[in-house]
């Protein structure tokens, strides 16, 4: 049986508590790290590889891009961190430029493995990496809405007493500012979420803005949104067809297309499937429309 490696390149916060997560779950055969600060992915390869005793038979190691040669999945979390109080549009410049010599050097050594962005802002980095590519569409994906969707069904199953894998609630659109709740769609077992309009609306606040909250508290996000880079690749790995809110091209959604936008899709092996299109009510579909300009006014002034 061949071999399953996953790259992570960007072995800060998230990328290394990433690599963490996949050893501790015993998700592949191989994990290799890549980072500009070599000590930095060596001393978790390190750190990881003594820790091998207790847990599975992964093999870990610090490497370079020609590591990336026959790799399922090559993980993208490098990139400059979102400064306390700085939106995730301000840091595309800076993340950008990086991206760029980052996809040349895997584009040598890949050509057929799965991208996933999780670098903000996630959604136009996604987008940023497809045209660069030029990969099919359903190999560049980003983490998108799934760990804003994740914060909030975690919300809802704390005020309700119900555990949050049992409740259906989706945050779609930018994983950001402009995201919206689908409350109209929001369920458990098809009943609808008995709450009052505002406490939807204070749960709603806190999930967009958790991630300012934890970055003031203690400067980075990183053990949830590991989980849900995991829950992509294992998705990926085990050809699962799971629903999961990742950011992808929208081509005619709700007359929204030429964007990457966080809504459901089933993942499998070939990465995105298919795109799911939810029945939004009017307001959400203004509220996606305007998540989706948003983005695209972005690109546009990056392009001028
Ligand atoms: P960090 O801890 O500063 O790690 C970034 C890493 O990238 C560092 O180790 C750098 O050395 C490395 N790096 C920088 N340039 C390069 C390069 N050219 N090649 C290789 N490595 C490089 O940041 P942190 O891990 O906290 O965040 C990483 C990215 O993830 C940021 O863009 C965050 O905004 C983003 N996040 C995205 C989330 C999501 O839901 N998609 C959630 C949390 C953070």
């Amino acid at each position: 049986m061949s071999k399953t490696k996953i790259v992570v390149i960007g072995v800060g916060a998230v990328g290394a508590t990433t690599a963490y997560t996949l050893l501790l779950r015993e998700r592949v055969d191989e994990l290799v790290l890549i980072d500009v600060n070599k000590d930095k992915a060596r001393g978790d390869a390190i750190d990881m590889n003594h820790g091998l005793p207790f847990v599975g038979k992964t093999k870990v190691w610090a490497g370079d891009y020609e590591d990336c040669r026959g790799a399922s999945i090559i993980i993208i979390t490098a990139g400059a961190a979102q400064r306390p109080g700085e939106t995730r549009v301000d840091l595309l410049k800076r993340n950008a430029a990086i991206f760029e010599n980052i996809i040349d050097a895997v584009l040598q050594h890949n050509d057929d493995g799965i991208l996933l962005i999780a670098s903000n802002p996630v959604d136009i980095m996604s987008y940023f990496t497809w045209r660069k590519t030029q990969w099919p569409v359903e190999r560049i994906i980003g983490s998108g809405t799934l760990l804003d969707s994740a914060r909030f069904r975690y919300l809802i199953g704390e005020e309700l007493g119900i555990d949050p894998r049992s409740i259906h609630a989706h945050i779609i659109g930018e994983h950001g500012d402009s995201e919206l709740p689908v409350w109209s769609l929001a369920n458990v077992a098809g009943t609808s979420i008995p709450l009052g309009e505002e406490k939807k609306e204070r749960i709603f606040a806190n999930t967009r803005d958790a991630a300012y909250e934890i970055i003031s508290a203690k400067g980075a996000t990183y053990y949830a949104i590991a989980l849900a880079l995991d829950r992509i690749c294992t998705a990926i790995l085990r050809d699962e067809g799971a629903v999961l809110n990742v950011s992808t091209l929208l081509k005619d959604y709700h007359g929204i297309s030429d964007v990457y936008l966080g809504v459901p899709c089933v993942v499998d092996r070939s990465g995105v499937r298919e795109v799911l299109k939810l029945s939004l009510s009017e307001r959400e579909q203004r509220q996606l429309r305007m998540s989706a300009e948003k983005l695209q006014d972005l690109i546009r002034s990056m392009n001028e």
